[in-house]
C-alpha cells in the first residue's frame, strides 16, 4: 500500500469522506549503519530511518498528507505555515496537489536554498519577515485568529498524527520497537509524534534521546532562547511549539534532551556521508551526533549486540548543498591533460 494514510489507515483520524491528498509519503528505509557502529565503537546496533526519501525530502510529508486532506475536507482554500524549510516546501507541494493556496512565512536568509527553491516551484505565496522563525510563527498564529486560513505548522494535530506512522514503520520493520530512539528536535512535534506513535503501536517502548543544537536549546536550557544560532538552520528554533510534549515524552520514556554543537554535528554528517552513503541535511545528523556523545560518556555502558537504537534523518542532504561544499575540500582545478588529472587523482 502506498502512502501513509492508506498503509495506516484505521490508526488516523480519517473517514471515507476524506479526500486523500498523498504523494506516496512514507515507507522510507530503515538501513543498519554497521560501519558508523564500527567506527565510534557502539556497543549496540544502530539503524537509522531516512526520512529525506520522503518525496518533498523530509519527514514532513507524513504529517503534510493528512493535515492537507483534512484542509481539503473542511473547505479550506488557504493553508499557512512558518518554517525553517521543510514544512514550507512539504505544504507548497501538497497544497499544489490538492489545488489549493499555501501561504508561508519564514525568516528572511535562513532558509537553506534547496527548501526555498521547493516552496516557491510549488506556487506557495512566500514573504519573509526581517526576524527569526519564532517571529514568523508569531506572525502566522495571529493571521489564523483573524483569517480563515488553515494552519499547517506541527501545532495542527493532524500534523502529529501523521507523523507518528515512523514509528509504526520502524517497529513493523524490525519486529519489535528499539531499545533507544535518538531524533533532533527544533519545535518539538516530531519526538512528539513519535513518541504518540510508539504507544499505540507497542507496549514495550524506547527510551527517547532528543537533540538540540547547543546555542538553540531552549528545552535543555530551561528558557526560550531569543536569539538562536546554528548552522543547522532547520532546527534554529528558540521557542518550540510542542515543548511541553517533548518533555512529557523525555520523562515519561525515562529519556533525555540534551544539546550537540555544531562541530557535532557536522561531524556526524560527514560520518554518516562519507562512512555510509547516507547524505542527510545537517539537522537531520544531531540524533547521530548526540549517541556518539552519550556513548563517549558511558550512557550506554549496559548495552550489548542485541541492544538496538533506532534514529531518525529527518531531512535530505540535497537540501542544504551549501553546507555540504562549505564542510568539504573543493575539487582542485587542472588543465585537461592525462597526467595532471592522475598526479591529483593520486594515481601516479
Ligand atoms: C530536517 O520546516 O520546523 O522538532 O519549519 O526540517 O518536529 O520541529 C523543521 C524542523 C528536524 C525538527 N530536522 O523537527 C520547519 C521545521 C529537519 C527539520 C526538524 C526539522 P521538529
Amino acid at each position: 500500500m502506498k502512502g501513509i494514510i492508506a498503509k495506516y489507515r484505521k490508526y488516523l483520524p480519517v473517514t471515507d469522506k476524506t479526500p486523500v491528498i498523498s504523494l506516496q509519503e512514507g515507507g522510507t528505509p530503515l538501513i543498519r549503519v554497521s560501519r558508523i557502529e564500527k567506527e565510534f565503537g557502539f556497543p549496540f546496533q544502530l539503524y537509522v530511518k531516512y526520512e529525506g526519501l520522503n518525496p518533498t525530502g523530509s519527514f514532513k510529508d507524513r504529517g503534510m498528507t493528512l493535515a492537507i486532506s483534512k484542509a481539503v475536507e473542511k473547505g479550506c482554500e488557504y493553508v499557512i505555515c512558518a518554517s525553517t524549510g521543510n514544512t514550507s516546501a512539504s505544504a507548497a507541494a501538497y497544497s499544489a496537489r490538492a489545488g489549493m493556496k499555501a501561504l508561508v512565512v519564514i525568516p528572511e536568509g535562513a532558509i537553506a536554498l534547496g527548501k526555498l527553491s521547493q516552496a516557491m516551484i510549488h506556487g506557495a505565496k512566500i514573504v519573509a519577515v526581517k526576524g527569526n522563525f519564532d517571529d514568523s510563527l508569531k506572525i502566522v498564529l495571529a493571521i489564523c485568529e483573524k483569517y480563515p486560513v488553515e494552519l499547517v505548522n506541527s501545532i495542527n494535530p493532524f500534523r502529529i498524527e501523521g507523523q507518528k506512522t515512523a514509528a509504526f514503520e520502524i517497529i513493523d520493520d524490525l519486529g519489535r520497537a528499539p531499545d533507544y530512539h535518538a531524533i533532533p528536535v527544533g519545535n518539538a512535534g516530531n519526538i512528539t509524534a513519535y513518541w504518540k506513535g510508539y504507544k499505540e503501536y507497542s507496549a514495550i517502548r524506547p527510551v527517547m534521546l532528543g537533540f538540540q543544537a547547543a546555542k538553540s536549546a531552549p528545552i535543555v536550557d530551561g528558557h526560550i532562547i531569543k536569539n538562536p544560532q546554528t548552522i543547522a538552520t532547520a532546527i534554529k528554533i528558540g521557542n518550540p511549539a510542542s515543548w511541553k510534549k517533548a518533555e512529557e515524552a523525555r520523562d515519561e520514556s525515562a529519556g533525555a534532551i540534551d544539546k550537540v554543537t555544531d562541530d557535532e554535528i557536522i561531524f556526524a554528517y560527514k560520518a554518516l556521508a562519507g562512512l555510509e552513503g547516507i547524505f542527510c541535511e545537517p539537522a537531520s545528523a544531531a540524533g547521530i551526533a548526540g549517541l556518539i556523545k552519550y556513548n563517549k560518556k558511558g550512557y550506554f555502558k549496559n548495552a550489548s549486540e542485541r541492544t538496538i537504537i533506532a534514529a531518525t534523518l529527518t531531512g535530505h542532504g540535497l537540501k542544504d548543498t551549501d553546507t555540504a561544499i562549505k564542510s568539504c575540500d573543493h575539487p582542485v582545478v587542472v588543465e585537461p591533460v592525462i597526467e595532471e588529472v592522475c598526479k591529483i587523482l593520486g594515481l601516479e
